[in-house]
């Protein structure tokens, strides 16, 4: 079987949020609402095609795509820098390359016993989040 993300995820842990923030040149501002946030993901996955909608009480950011299909992200409402995102599978794990402004951005997905895991990457900051199901 494989592996399949869909559900709706709370967060529960969140590190380093703050160092991400800063590589992306997030505002101190914007980053003291932000940390502050407890957001949800819901996560529609068929097959390759995934639905992944973030939110929260400040912002929200949707993100549709196809394994293994380049397409350009806005990252509207968070950075707004524009990129060009490819997410391949690694094993069990999403990874997706986001190709831009920013070195090394990206994150990775993965189920680990009933808990989503997401690592968000941008240039030498790594924000570690985990999620429960709702
Ligand atoms: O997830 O890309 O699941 O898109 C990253 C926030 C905070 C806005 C959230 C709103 C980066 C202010 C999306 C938080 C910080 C701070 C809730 C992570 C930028 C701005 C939306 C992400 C992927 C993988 C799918």
């Amino acid at each position: 079987m494989p592996v399949d993300f869909s559900g709706t995820w709370n967060l529960v842990s969140n590190d380093n949020f703050e160092g991400y923030m800063v590589a992306l040149g997030i505002d101190f501002a914007t980053r003291k609402i932000a940390k502050m946030l407890k957001p949800q993901k819901v996560i529609k996955q068929d097959g390759d095609s995934f639905y992944i909608h973030t939110t929260s009480t400040f912002r929200d950011y949707l993100l549709e795509f196809k394994v293994g299909e380049e397409f350009e992200e806005d990252n509207k409402g968070l950075d707004n820098r524009k990129c060009k995102s490819l997410v391949t599978w690694q094993n069990d794990k999403l990874v997706c390359v986001q190709t831009g402004e920013k070195k090394n951005r990206g994150w990775t997905h993965w189920l680990e016993g009933d808990d989503l895991h997401l690592e968000l990457r941008c240039e030498n900051q790594v924000c570690k989040q985990v999620f429960k199901r709702a």
